[in-house]
């Protein structure tokens, strides 16, 4: 397991840029600018980011060939938000395999803790993290509570659990969401032991709040961030990020 995380690593901690959303939310979280893939990997590839979360199709059509120096990190599973079920499911859509061929440094895969679709997730998630060992590549899981089972996805409770959850299946790295405060994060990041944290963003805040919760985060003991919106849904993309990189890597 050694220096498993470097390739998508600095100094042990991470900023990746996120852009599994228009699978996730659909077009409606883009503008005529951040619609386009070409722009988010220009963004991407300038240097303050350790990783980019594309879908397959993005990471072929838009990654692959184009001599990125981002690494590239290829979510494994997907689903709509069009379906409106209580008790989400995401299916596996590429395979460890694929992902490698498009030039992929490692693998996300997101499990809905609670759902009671979960063992589903849970299984196919124990396969990707078997294949991805043997390839040599780190697994990232988004793990994120939510179905009928979960009254609040931001309870800090619930949110260690499926932060522990990660540590109990292998994941390399769990995406979770910030409790709101550093004590509470701070046993998030106690639960999941030898399994890095990182946080995903989130809707799009207000500058200020956005940098403070990623002090606040930082010094509940995570590496960093995995985040979308908040960068490229701010006028300027590139200052946000850099201001983030600071406080990740001050
Ligand atoms: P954001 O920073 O834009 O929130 O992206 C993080 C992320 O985990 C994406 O990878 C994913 O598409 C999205 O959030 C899922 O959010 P949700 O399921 O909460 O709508």
């Amino acid at each position: 397991m050694k220096d498993i995380l470097s390739k998508i690593t600095k100094n042990g901690r991470a900023l990746f840029l996120a852009y599994d959303q228009g699978m996730e939310h659909g077009p409606m979280d883009f503008n005529e600018e951040n619609v386009d893939p070409k722009k988010i990997l220009e963004i991407a590839n300038l240097g303050l980011f350790t990783g980019v979360i594309l879908q397959k199709g993005i990471a072929e059509k838009y990654f692959f060939g184009n001599n990125y120096k981002v690494p590239l990190i290829v979510k494994l599973n997907g689903r709509t938000s069009l379906v409106k079920d209580e008790d989400p499911f995401s299916p596996q859509v590429c395979s460890v395999k694929e992902a490698l061929s498009y030039g992929a440094l490692a693998v996300g895969y997101t499990i809905y803790v609670g759902s009671e679709f979960e063992p589903m997730m849970i299984e196919e998630f124990g396969r990707i993290e078997q294949e991805a060992e043997e390839a040599g590549i780190p697994v990232i899981s988004w793990m994120y509570p939510r179905g009928r089972n979960i009254k609040d996805e931001n309870d800090p409770k619930v949110v260690a659990y499926a932060a522990r959850v990660g540590l109990e299946l292998g994941a390399d790295i769990v995406k979770v969401r910030y409790t709101g405060d550093i004590v509470s994060f701070k046993w998030v990041v106690q639960s999941a032991g030898k399994t890095k944290v990182v946080v995903m963003g989130g809707g799009k805040e207000p500058e200020e709040v956005f940098l403070q919760k990623t002090k606040e985060i930082m010094e509940a003991g995570a590496i960093g961030l995995a985040v979308g919106r908040n960068v490229w849904q701010s006028l300027e993309p590139l200052v946000i990020a850099k201001k983030v990189a600071d406080i990740i890597w001050s």
